[in-house]
């Protein structure tokens, strides 16, 4: 059941004393927009004393959207841009870098893939599928090799062929999260000597079915190099991202399946929207 209709529920047994503005509030809590968030809607419903759940609904969207941004990420095509896309194991890096790819081509930006996941066996291969399928340039170097190196290889070649953008994979391995901090600190510190800060984006790749935890995900992330923007992927599952609300990063583009073309750039009217209508 979406919110909405939870909501409707709510307000189909008539009584509107202090518990049903709890309920409303452990539906927001339900809904992933967590606690901060839910007790502002709260209260503001306590003091507007919406009549009906479509009422309630407005007020909601009204101050969830206040809490969400969008970026547009439209490289220079006159500089080289490098677009570092991070997040834990299997939220989809790897997929929406082959998106991203297919989108930049189609807008006629020369991309290349830097192929710096080289911690999990098989995924230098799983991307040069990608690159092969996309008919797209990639560098690469071997299993277990520094992905630093790779990264500083991808802009070398990419400086030589004019190319304008280079998106790179990187490793997810949370469960060492001190090698993989150090690691992206090492590629983030690559790339800042040599590309310009305004060409240089951190993209963090957050599961929609991942609930409360892409909080923290955010927080390691933006801790150890700072993020410049989230790309929400799975969102074609059943969950509808509620945690982006708490995060206070910019979201760029949206996952909404496993094909090359299955990305949108992020709409925060329509997320807000499926949020609390879906
Ligand atoms: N339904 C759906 N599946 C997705 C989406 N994005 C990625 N996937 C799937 O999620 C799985 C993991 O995707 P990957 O791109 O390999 O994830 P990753 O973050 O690179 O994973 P690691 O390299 O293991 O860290 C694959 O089966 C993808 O097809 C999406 O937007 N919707
Ligand atoms: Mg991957």
């Amino acid at each position: 059941m979406g919110l909405r209709e939870k909501l409707a529920k709510l307000f189909s047994f008539g009584k509107k004393d202090e518990s049903f503005y709890e309920d409303i509030e452990d539906i927001l809590i339900e809904g992933d927009v967590g606690g901060k968030n839910a007790m502002e809607i709260g209260d503001i419903a306590r003091e507007k004393k919406p009549r009906t759940g479509d009422e309630l609904s407005e007020i909601i969207k009204e101050i969830l959207s206040e809490k969400i941004s969008s970026a547009e990420l439209l490289p220079n095509k006159e500089e080289l841009s490098v677009y570092v896309v991070l997040g834990v194991n299997g939220v989809g890096k790897t997929t929406s870098i082959a998106k991203l790819a297919n989108y930049y081509t189609k807008k006629k930006y020369n991309v290349i893939l830097a192929a710096s996941d080289t911690f999990r066996a098989g995924a230098i291969d799983q991307l040069s599928l990608h690159a092969e399928r996309l008919g797209l340039r990639i560098v690469k170097q071997k299993p277990g090799s520094d992905p630093g190196a790779v990264i500083y290889d991808a802009i070398t070649s990419a400086e030589s062929k004019g190319d304008n953008l280079i998106l790179c994979d990187t490793a997810g391995r949370m469960h060492n999260r001190e090698d993989l901090v150090r690691e992206l600190q090492k590629i983030d510190k690559i790339v800042k000597n040599r590309i310009k800060s305004e060409n240089y984006k951190k993209i963090l790749v957050l599961d929609a079915t991942t609930g409360q935890n892409a909080i923290s995900q955010a927080d390691v992330f933006n801790k150890a190099v700072g993020v410049d923007a989230i790309v929400l992927t799975k969102y074609d599952s059943e969950s509808k991202g509620g945690a982006l609300t708490q995060i206070g990063i910019p979201v760029c583009f949206v996952g909404t399946g496993e094909k090359y073309d299955n990305i949108e750039v992020f709409d925060k009217e329509k997320f807000i929207k499926g949020l609390v209508e879906g």
